[in-house]
């Protein structure tokens, strides 16, 4: 949606922000707030986002907008929504939480277990570009087995990240969240429309954008959108919806692509196509071929 201001027409994010070309996150964060409308008010934890939209004294934000620390973005917009009703200013008002997968997975992962638990009518986005993007390429534990960042470097004793990708989505069910779903920016409208669905449901709402890194991930900047739309073709980021604990929705994929198609690109996996980086390369397409089998149904520790 585009807003229109004494003729000039505006974006709620507005451009001219210190992102990087092709950034996956400014074009996935443009997105939710088109979808979500200006009657949004919007908590952002410190990560890259809030960095490079908010560089002082400026601001990319059409909406109101409050930083909060990296852990407790889910913390702060429950205080937002309570005091909104308390006030009896709440009708027509979204909420919206967001933070990177380091704020998400890791640091923020109590406030929004509480955020949850407690029901808040708050759409949580977590912006996952696989790792701690804004202080330099530290691994989260949203980065996949086998990447390259500073803090799982491959060498002499592993094969870049040791460990498996954390299932936010699955926490987020487990918590009894009534909507939980996946997206990425190369699937534009299917983003937004997954946005419209969830603000319109009460209560905590969570969902989960696979938004490519260029730096980060060793990529070139007009490959961003095709990464992204590559994780969903090979698997290794299903596009699902979970309603009240049911997958009622899964993105059939026409031509499935081998996983080495989205992990050749990428500097962070360019030690996996040497010889010896067999087994992690097996452990991916694994991991690849278990989405695959996700279909409709309740949401299973297995699946999703
Ligand atoms: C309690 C605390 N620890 C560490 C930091 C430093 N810090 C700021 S942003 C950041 C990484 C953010 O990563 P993520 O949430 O994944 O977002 P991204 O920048 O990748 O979008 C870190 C470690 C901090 N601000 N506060």
């Amino acid at each position: 949606m585009m807003e229109r201001e004494e003729g000039r027409i505006i974006n709620l994010m507005e451009p001219g922000h210190t992102g990087c070309a092709g950034c996956g996150q400014a074009i996935g964060a443009r997105l939710v707030i088109k979808a979500a409308g200006p009657r949004t008010i919007i908590a952002n934890a410190t990560g890259c986002l809030e960095v490079y939209t908010t560089t002082y004294p400026r601001t990319s934000w059409e909406v109101p907008w409050i930083h909060s620390l990296f852990e407790n973005a889910a913390a702060v917009a429950s205080g937002m929504e309570v005091t909104l009703k308390a006030m009896g200013r709440y009708e027509g008002v979204n909420i919206i939480a967001q933070a990177g997968d380091g704020g998400t997975a890791d640091i923020g992962m109590g406030c929004i277990s509480g955020m949850f638990e407690r029901g808040h009518d708050i759409l949580y986005v977590c912006y996952d570009n696989e790792g701690y993007m804004n202080t330099g390429y530290q691994r989260s534990s949203l980065t996949p087995p086998g990447a390259r960042t500073t803090t799982s470097p491959p060498g002499r004793k592993t094969w870049g990240n040791v460990t498996r990708k954390k299932n936010m989505p699955l926490i987020a069910v487990a918590h009894g969240v009534p909507y939980v779903a996946t997206a990425t920016p190369a699937e534009p409208r299917d983003l937004m429309r997954k946005v419209q669905k969830a603000l319109e449901i009460e209560g905590p709402k969570y969902l989960h954008l696979l938004v490519p890194c260029v730096p980060g991930w060793g990529i070139e900047s007009h490959l961003s959108q095709e990464m992204a739309r590559l994780a969903t073709e090979t698997f290794l980021f299903p596009l699902f919806e979970i309603e009240n604990g049911v997958i009622t929705k899964v993105k059939k994929v026409k031509d499935r692509r081998p996983v080495e198609d989205y992990l050749r690109p990428q500097k962070r996996f360019a030690h996996l196509f040497k010889p010896g980086g067999e087994p992690i390369l097996e452990e991916l397409r694994l991991m690849a071929e278990e989405n695959s089998r996700l279909e409709p149904g309740p949401a299973t520790l297995t699946g999703a």
